[in-house]
């Protein structure tokens, strides 16, 4: 049975950081006993985080992971998927690789992890976003993988930019809108080239912008004036014009909004090259059990309502999608900033700023907003989050920024990677997905 010893570096008893919605109660396994012993050498077991998520008849597994036993890019690469895969032969259960996003410090090593992972799951490769974003701990990648156990799910590879799962009635879609690169086109078409991009391939899977909840756009140089204009207002600008002609007002499946508009949940953030490498996911079903709820934050102008000080044509996105299916609600928190109403605040403060972020993301998924929207006894809190992802601007504040997020959210499945921030003045971005249950009204606690 081994450990995690003293100086943090060997875990290669790969028990989950979290179990969420099972019927055991949330625990931290690491130390547990129950974990099962491997035959991997310890420095093919990088540093790895997972949560196991409890969904009725599917168990889905969400992965963070970094290497640790250095080396050249392509070992690095080698030890982060036997990390994986050693996760997923500990399941007990088959398990199949949905979706991963790769974050890498040098664009150039791209070809190099599509070689290894092309070598490794063949024929059923994850819809892979390829992420330049250094990773904050020095590694050359850092990979957050999603997982599903294929019992009762299927899982359907259509191609390198196209992955769906379904079961019990629902119909999961993952659809890239590919790696653009800077081709002479301006900002504005690349980014209504990524969105109709989008189009095209969810409507290969019978799907549409109608049915999708959440969207991720990672756009190279964010902050960067092209002809006097930044890249990010481009890239709002071409949304709004896309979304313009789509109907996300009449969804075939019902959403509670508080009468306000219905966008997708989203992270835009930017990357250390010129392209544009985006991804959304779509929900279908025709199960009455199922709602979506497109939520707001208290404490912030909602984004599409956000002055033309900031972009000409606001961003449109909610600040975060939740989807009941009967008791379960899974809420995808957007893309987080240090913004209160529309303004930024603590500015140069990575400290102040990380605080913010963090009480922004409790006080959108506190019971008290869920409850504004009809939607009685659901609502999440930390201990209910799978994942988070860090997007620190300046590599210098990664210790400060995961200091804060650590103590404030406790031990959790995250990648930190440097980012620029879509405004000059943020200095940290942060998204996350949670997994509650709703609770009867009887067992709600007392406040
Ligand atoms: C903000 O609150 C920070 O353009 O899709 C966060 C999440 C941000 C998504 C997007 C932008 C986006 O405005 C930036």
């Amino acid at each position: 049975m081994s450990q995690v010893h003293a100086d943090g570096l060997v875990a290669h008893s790969l028990a989950p950081d979290r179990r969420l919605l099972s019927s055991r109660a949330l625990f931290t396994m690491r130390h547990d006993a129950e974990a099962a012993e491997l035959e991997f050498p310890p420095h093919l077991i990088g540093e790895q985080h997972h949560t196991v998520i409890e969904l009725g008849n599917v168990k889905r597994v969400a992965m963070m992971v970094t290497p640790e036993g250095g080396g050249e890019f392509r070992d690095e690469a080698w030890e982060a998927l036997s990390t994986i895969r050693a996760i997923l032969r500990q399941q007990g259960e088959p398990m199949a690789v949905t979706m991963q996003t790769v974050f890498v410090r040098d664009r150039a090593d791209v070809p190099v992890a599509r070689q290894v992972f092309e070598a490794c799951y063949g024929e059923k490769m994850p819809l892979t976003l390829f992420v330049v974003q250094p990773p904050c701990d020095g590694r050359g990648i850092a990979i957050e993988a999603w997982a599903v156990s294929t019992a009762s799910a299927k899982v359907e590879y259509h191609g390198e930019d196209l992955v769906t799962v379904s079961y019990d009635g629902l119909r999961w879609i993952y659809a890239s809108g590919g790696s653009l690169h800077l081709d002479g086109r301006t900002p504005y078409e690349q980014s209504a080239e990524a969105f109709s991009s989008m189009r095209r391939v969810l409507a290969r899977a019978g799907s549409g912008f109608q049915d999708v909840v959440r969207t991720w756009l990672y756009q190279g140089c964010i902050t960067e004036e092209v002809d006097g204009v930044e890249r990010y207002r481009e890239l709002n600008r071409a949304r709004t014009d896309f979304f313009a002609g789509i109907d996300l007002e009449h969804r075939p499946i019902s959403v509670a909004n508080n009468g306000h508009a219905i966008y997708p949940a989203s992270t835009g953030i930017g990357t250390l090259c010129h392209g544009l490498v985006t991804a959304c996911m779509g929900l279908q079903t025709e199960r009455q059990d199922v709602q979506l709820l497109a939520l707001e934050n208290p404490l912030q102008t909602s984004a599409f309502d956000y002055p033309k000080e900031y972009s000409v044509k606001s961003p449109k996105f909610s600040r975060a999608m939740a989807v009941r299916i009967g008791d379960h609600v899974t809420t995808w928190i957007s893309g987080t900033a240090s913004i209160v109403n529309a303004e930024t605040v603590h500015k140069g403060d990575i400290v102040k700023q990380t605080e913010q972020t963090l009480t922004n993301i409790e006080r959108l998924i506190d019971a008290q907003n869920f409850a504004r929207l009809g939607w009685e006894g659901a609502g999440a809190t930390f201990d209910d989050l799978a994942r988070l992802h860090v997007y620190v601007k300046r590599p210098e504040d990664y210790e400060a920024c995961r200091a804060v997020c650590e103590r404030r959210v406790g031990h959790l499945p995250s990648i930190y990677a440097v980012a620029d921030v879509c405004r000059p003045d943020l200095l940290v971005e942060i998204e996350g997905v949670a997994f509650s249950r709703i609770r009867k009204p009887s067992s709600k606690p007392a406040t």
